[in-house]
């Protein structure tokens, strides 16, 4: 099985430096790019079926395929790496961003060319200072060699790429109100259409991507359309890196192919449940998702797969419910972090959310009563899709409605019990 994401990754030791990175195949790619012209790059990727990987799936050559080229286009264009890693339960992009920073600085430097993009930053989530440091020295490096700067490797195309570290905010990974932060303003996401692609960064052509799915880029240049889409169980290309949290035997990060059935990640990579645990459910994607439970185990982790199934592969990094976890007691906490992490700009979103933490909080007190399954139903309707400027709130309605659909038993026996059964 082909990890090309992973290869290069020894976690818990130094990332390769430029020479080590250029060794093992590095920046061969960039090469090969700088060679193409832009749409022959752009077809590659296509061809390839790459989708974004940072939660939504929107085919990434599509997105590309929105930036105005050509002579008469509105210069500068931007490409913006979205490192703001904050979804909870998910560290896939960490173990990225740490373990092999040339390969992202690679796939920004192609993907960049591809869209013609004058400027590049890396939006670095504020918590991961070790990732920061080993970004910066292979940014160093990157400009050393020529890779970056004018006439990257002797080529017309000339690229600026900077680091820059988030405020700390989960609003900020979304990808408008990072527009907002990186601009110096309060990161309140902006209304779509117009969508960053026309008119993104201080009005101008900006192209957002997710950590994962610009690491792949380079290994799609390099080995074809064809090999990347060979990697994957499904339609879709390539491989994904599946996370899995809760009170499994050996929790962590793997690299597989694209479409890993939910139960193969669960039972021979985290090892299955620790002993004198059930499995319950699951939150396929981060926390931003619906839950899966057991009859569901054997739905393959794709896009589509899992919007059949009723939910979404978001991140693709699993929070395990088990049974001596109050699933009430884990919506609070999730809810809780939504409710906090609101930037305030959209009614349903900052009062909502307060007000389903504040039922849930009633719930687990022991004085919930029985009009708040109700309640609580109507608040997560009214946060659904179309409500609200950003996905913050449509996200943290999913794993509450999911968690009443499948969890209501465990809901009425608080209610009925005014106390919280696992307490
Ligand atoms: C041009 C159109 N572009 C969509 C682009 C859009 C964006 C991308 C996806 O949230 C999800 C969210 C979280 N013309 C377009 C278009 N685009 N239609 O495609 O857009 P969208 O609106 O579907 O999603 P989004 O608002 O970007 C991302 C979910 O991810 N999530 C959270 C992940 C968090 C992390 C993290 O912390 N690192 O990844 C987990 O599931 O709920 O649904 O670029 O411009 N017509």
């Amino acid at each position: 099985m082909e990890t090309p994401l992973t290869n290069n990754i020894s976690p818990g030791k130094e990332p390769a430096d430029l020479r080590q990175y250029e060794n093992a195949g590095g920046y061969a790619a960039v090469r090969k790019a700088l060679r193409l012209a832009p749409a022959e790059v752009m077809a590659i990727v296509e061809e390839s079926n790459l989708r974004g990987r940072g939660g939504a799936g929107f085919p990434t050559a599509k997105k590309w395929s929105f930036v105005p080229m050509g002579d008469d286009a509105p210069r500068p264009k931007y490409l913006i790496c979205n490192a703001d890693e904050m979804e909870p339960g998910t560290f896939k992009d960490r173990l990225l961003l740490e373990g092999d920073p040339h390969q992202l600085i690679e796939g920004m430097i192609i993907s960049a060319y591809t869209v013609q993009a004058d400027v590049a930053y890396i939006f670095l989530r504020w918590a991961y200072k070790l990732a920061a440091e080993r970004l910066e020295s292979a940014l160093a490096e990157a400009y050393r060699q020529g890779y970056l700067g004018k006439n990257i490797l002797g080529s017309e195309y000339s690229l600026e790429l900077h680091l820059h570290v988030s405020a700390g905010r989960y609003i900020c990974g979304e990808e408008t109100a990072l527009l907002n932060a990186l601009e110096g303003k309060r990161a309140n996401p902006r209304a779509k259409p117009p969508y960053p692609q026309v008119s993104g960064l201080w009005g101008k052509p900006t192209v957002v991507n997710s950590v994962e799915t610009l690491c792949n880029v380079p290994h799609i240049v390099n080995r074809g359309a064809a090999w990347f889409k060979n990697l994957s169980r499904s339609a879709d290309g390539g491989t994904k890196l599946y996370g899995v949290s809760g009170r499994v035997k050996k929790p962590g990060l793997w690299e597989l192919p694209m479409g890993t059935p939910i139960r193969e990640i669960l039972e021979e990579h985290a090892g299955g449940m620790q002993g004198g645990y059930r499995f319950r459910g699951l939150l396929p994607g981060g926390a931003s998702t619906n839950f899966v439970v057991a009859d569901q185990l054997d739905v393959a982790m794709d896009f589509d797969s899992m919007q059949v199934a009723g939910s979404r592969l978001g991140t693709g990094a699993m929070i395990i419910l088990d049974d001596k976890t109050c699933p009430v007691g884990m919506l609070l906490n999730l809810e809780h972090f939504f409710a906090q992490e609101s930037c305030g700009w959209c009614t349903p979103c900052w009062s909502g959310l307060s007000w389903i933490e504040q039922i849930l909080q009633g719930l687990e007190e022991g004085s919930g009563q029985s009009s708040d399954l109700e309640r609580l139903q109507s608040h997560a309707r009214l946060l659904g899709p179309g409500h609200t400027f950003c996905a913050l709130a449509p996200g943290a309605a999913e794993p509450l409605q999911s968690g009443l659909k499948h969890f209501g038993d465990d809901f009425h026996r608080h209610i009925r019990e005014k106390r919280c059964p696992w307490r």
